[in-house]
């Protein structure tokens, strides 16, 4: 804003005009994509001027308490995961508990929780979303970039 008097640092506007706190909470499954995944949403946190604090948790299935618990201390959360369809239920029962427990603690809490949860049946429709040199889309860029949307008001009267 030159000529304005305001400031040029690049402030996102939060809660009380200070900078939006974020947590990228990631599960630690399918290190290539998820790296992709962790990398979108860094991206655009700092073309927001936000340094996210980043926090692994062990598995899919661990990202909703991994999202309650940021949840406490920042004002939007993006939770990273990829689950692959295996052989058994097993891919059915993770994306279920997790996207249902996400949905949950964002409800519960009232903090916006960017879903990026990949869901895939093979590693290759997981790496062409990662966000990755050769990826056709970036979801966790778009992750982030709906969890800032929702902190900053979208969807509010
Ligand atoms: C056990 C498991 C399997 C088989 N596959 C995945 C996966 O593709 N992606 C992922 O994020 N996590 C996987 N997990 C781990 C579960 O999410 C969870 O961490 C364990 O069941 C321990 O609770």
């Amino acid at each position: 804003m030159s000529g304005s008097g305001a400031p040029t640092t690049a402030i996102t506007p939060g809660l009380a005009g200070r900078p939006l706190r974020l947590a990228i909470v990631a599960a630690q499954w399918h290190d290539a994509v998820m790296n992709g995944l962790i990398g979108g949403a860094t991206r655009l946190a700092a073309e927001a001027g936000i340094t996210p604090d980043i926090i692994r948790v062990p598995g899919s299935f661990e990202l909703p308490l991994g999202a309650q618990r940021a949840a406490a201390d920042h004002d939007a959360v993006v939770a990273l995961g990829v689950v692959i369809r295996g052989g058994t239920p097993h891919f059915d029962y993770v994306c279920d508990g997790a996207t249902a427990g996400l949905m949950r603690v964002m409800l519960d809490t009232g903090v916006p929780v960017g879903f990026g949860l990949l869901t895939c049946d093979d590693e290759q429709q997981a790496l062409d979303r990662a966000g990755l040199e050769g990826s056709v889309e970036d979801k966790g860029r778009e992750a982030a970039a709906a969890a800032l949307a929702m902190a900053r008001g979208a969807g509010a009267a």
